[in-house]
């Protein structure tokens, strides 16, 4: 359609894409075959018919699951070259990846091998397909803040490769506030901050991720708009939102895309991007989420437009590449 085709052509930037949840039910299949790796399906159809959240947990239970057939550096680097090929062919010039190193660690496949994977992908994609990416390393907020600190301490000799560190995983009863520490530990290093923040969680939780994390950016942010004061201080601040549409509604945080709450939180300033979350487990990548949702939300060509800039100014780039792609 002329609106895909629109979409396509828009240089975009991908904020929100945890890598793990790149993985196609085929990719699983192959993966579990050279690794030796028994599935709990036979199919890739029984796998997708599994893919039927009713909120954030059912997904991540699935999710883990999944992630259990990833052991070696060729499926961290195939992996990622996979994701890189399906976002360069929706226009994405640049991506700044999640990865969660505790979901592999925990199983016995070292940090190095999740890493020198990823990076190696992603050299090779920004030579062969011209989008460029950055890492952030997420730790899992259902565990404790020890271990977020020893998967800091495991990344050291990386760091100066690694953007970031966010916070994903289970949210209600996680609050930030719980990782003040390493959060810290991470700022005096230099890394910029996200965190998950207001997908299921209450708004209390976006204004712990601001004053006692520190972040730059938040991810998801949906119930920032229960709050007037919160909104204000977002658009006041001009702090991003990653927002992940097809997500929202894969996890039943929204009913029906024609209920999603972008085109209010453009009407009302917040500085909002589209994001795919975890393509593989939600029905689209990066343009499918665009277009469904401008679908849906009867988004205008300057609404679409000011998205495409959102993505880039909110973006960890320098000025001066941001002032190529806007
Ligand atoms: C996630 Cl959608 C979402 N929320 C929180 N944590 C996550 N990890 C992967 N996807
Ligand atoms: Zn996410």
């Amino acid at each position: 359609t002329a609106l895909a085709d629109f979409i396509r052509g828009l240089p975009k930037a991908e904020l929100h894409l945890h890598i793990e949840g790149s993985l196609e039910p085929e990719q699983m299949f192959e993966f579990a075959r050279r690794n030796r790796v028994d599935l709990p399906f036979r199919t890739v159809e029984e796998v997708r018919a599994a893919y039927a959240f009713s909120n954030l947990q059912d997904f991540l239970d699935i999710y883990y699951q999944g992630a259990n057939v990833l052991r070696t550096e060729a499926d961290f680097h195939d992996l990622a070259l996979a994701y890189f090929r399906r976002v360069a062919a929706d226009g994405a010039r640049h991506v700044e990846l999640f990865f969660d190193p505790q979901t592999h660690t925990d199983r016995g496949v070292p940090f190095q091998v999740v890493a020198d994977g990823l990076m190696g992908g992603m050299a090779e994609a920004e030579k062969t397909l011209g989008v460029s990416s950055s890492l952030i390393l997420c730790f899992l907020r259902h565990l404790d803040e020890d271990a977020a600190f020893a998967t800091l301490n495991m990344a050291e000799p990386y760091l100066d490769r690694i953007l970031g560190v966010g916070l994903d995983s289970s949210e209600v009863g996680h609050p930030p506030s719980k990782f003040a520490g390493v959060f810290k530990a991470a700022r005096e290093r230099g890394l910029k901050l996200v965190a998950h923040a207001g997908e299921e969680g209450p708004p209390e939780y976006v204004w712990e991720a601001l004053d006692v994390l520190g972040v730059d950016r938040i991810d998801h942010g949906n119930r920032a708009l229960e709050d007037e004061a919160l909104v204000r201080r977002l658009v006041a601040e001009g702090i991003t939102l990653t927002v992940c549409p097809l997500s929202n509604l894969k996890l039943c945080v929204v009913d029906d895309l024609k209920q999603h709450p972008l085109k209010r939180m453009l009407a009302l300033g917040l500085k909002a991007t589209i994001n795919s979350d975890d393509p593989a487990y939600f029905g689209g990548y990066l343009a499918q989420n665009w277009t469904e949702t401008a679908e849906a939300l009867g988004l205008t060509r300057d609404e679409l437009v000011t998205l495409a800039k959102n993505s880039f100014t909110g973006a960890f780039l320098p000025p001066e590449v941001v002032a190529r792609h806007v």
